[in-house]
């Protein structure tokens, strides 16, 4: 497993996150799935034997959002409450 995070470009609500959120989870391979309104991003943990980046983002513009930038880089699991 490992974990990516993306920026997601059109969400407004909650029900946004939502569907941006269970877009993701019906991925193959695709394990913990948090969609961040405020911060716009989602942070997805994914088997990339299973799937790729590529499918992830595809299942977010499916779902009708945007993919704004892109960070491949693994996540570290470092810092606390002040993001940036
Ligand atoms: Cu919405």
């Amino acid at each position: 497993m490992q974990t990516t995070l993306f920026k997601v470009a059109g969400m407004t609500c909650g029900s946004c996150v939502a569907r941006v959120t269970n877009a993701l989870r019906l991925v193959h391979g695709v394990g913990n799935v948090n969609v961040s309104l405020a911060g716009a991003a989602a942070t997805v943990e994914f088997d990339h034997q299973l799937t790729t980046l590529e499918q992830l983002q595809a299942a977010v513009r499916h779902a009708g959002y945007g993919i704004d930038a892109v960070q491949t880089a693994t996540q570290k699991p470092k810092g606390g409450c002040c993001c940036h």
